[in-house]
């Protein structure tokens, strides 16, 4: 049987990068995956993710993403690619709203870069975007975008250059612990290690179904469009990422245009999606929900949903709380788990990704992970 010192199971955003963290500490490390490298199949894929400091979901965040974006800094210098854009952000709304209250509090708390603008101010700077009268805008200067694929990639090439053995296509069908380490049977043989990471994304609740903690599994549609007039007004030099809270429990959000014209502008709904798993979702994008996004940005980024380019589904893993589960399982040693990202994971990969080598490594980490705890009641629904 093959022995490793951990072993790393899931290689989007989060597996990788631990993957990744704990082979730079000189950990005999495999990884693996139940499909090909930067997949499009789970949640870290569609060619671009929303970075953002001023965080409302949580001022808890913040230190985290403080330390994420030097992480992402030196990502980007260690593996040679381009996987960051800080091309602005707009966190719009109402002013009492989730998006904007929460968003200008943890701000205020850390003392982070931003202005308040009104709606004359948002439509002057920034012409796409048409708030109503009564909405205002949080502009961030250090928000913008990350890009998943090539991020996932970086981490695997950089993981494989500190020795890390990745296995592709080969599904884990059962994983078990025992006093001197553990085991993980997959599709291809049987694999023993000192410790276990497990990144599952949407495959959580089979794979973590003894964690105890609900998680409900919601298909998203990302979707692409070119813009009435072309993408140029759209170019990221324009036009800031932007999250935008409409009536309650609505959120939309949207990108610059990427890739040239061909790649058209990106935009979506944040949450309010089908429940699925990853065996059924159902990956053909309808007519009606085009129409469905088309009309909800009609008043509000007028130009956006010219010509429908194409779309692509993905999965968010979803919390009760909506806040992540990173920690020591609960019940059994040697296993670390990091799952339910609730749709705002990605831009965390970096720091995630250390943080998981901490805990595999030495069972604790100095980052403030105490909202994340997999035992906190509100992960769990009936509590
Ligand atoms: O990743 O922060 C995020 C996000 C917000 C809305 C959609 N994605």
């Amino acid at each position: 049987m093959e022995t490793y010192d951990v072993i790393v199971v899931g290689l989007g955003g989060m597996g990788s990068s631990a993957a990744y963290h704990l082979a730079a500490r000189g950990q005999r490390v495999l990884g693996l995956d139940r499909h090909g490298p930067a997949h499009d199949q789970g949640a870290s894929h569609g060619g671009s993710r929303i970075t953002r400091q001023s965080y409302f979901e949580d001022p808890a965040y913040v230190p985290l993403l403080l330390r994420a974006y030097e992480l992402w800094e030196a990502l980007e210098r260690d593996s040679g690619r381009d996987l960051m854009d800080l091309c602005g952000g707009l966190m719009l709304g109402a002013p009492d709203s989730l998006t904007v209250a929460g968003s200008r509090r943890s701000s205020e708390q850390w003392g982070l870069p931003h202005e308040m603008l009104d709606a004359t101010e948002i439509r002057r700077r920034f012409p796409n975007l048409r708030p109503a009268p009564h909405e205002i805008g949080l502009y961030e200067r250090k928000a913008g975008l990350v890009r998943p694929e090539e991020t996932v990639r970086a981490n695997l090439d950089l993981a494989s250059s500190h020795g890390a053995a990745l296995r592709f296509e080969e599904p884990v069908l059962s994983w078990t612990v025992g006093s001197g380490g553990v085991s993980v049977r997959t599709s291809q043989g049987v694999y023993s290690a000192g410790e276990l990471v497990i990144c599952p994304g949407p495959w959580a609740p089979s794979l973590l179904a003894d964690l105890g903690i609900e998680f409900s599994v919601e298909r998203q549609v990302q979707f692409f469009f070119q813009p009435i007039g072309g993408v140029e007004a759209y170019l990221p030099d324009r036009q800031p990422i932007f999250i935008w809270e409409g009536p309650p429990g609505t959120q939309a959000y949207g990108f610059p245009a990427l890739d040239g014209p061909s790649g058209g502008v990106k935009v979506a709904f944040f949450r309010g999606g089908e429940v699925t798993t990853p065996s059924t979702i159902d990956r053909s994008i309808r007519p009606d929900e085009i129409a469905a996004v088309a009309a909800h940005l009609a008043d509000r980024v007028p130009g956006v949903a010219g010509r429908f380019l194409r779309g692509k589904t993905c999965m968010y893993t979803n919390t009760v709380d909506t806040h992540f589960a990173i920690g020591r399982h609960p019940g059994l040693e040697r296993v670390t788990v990091a799952c339910g990202f609730s749709g705002h994971g990605f831009k965390f990969v970096p720091v995630v990704g250390e943080i998981l080598a901490d805990l595999a490594l030495t069972g604790a980490t100095a980052h403030p992970i105490e909202l994340f705890d997999p035992r906190r009641p509100r992960s769990r629904a009936h509590a």
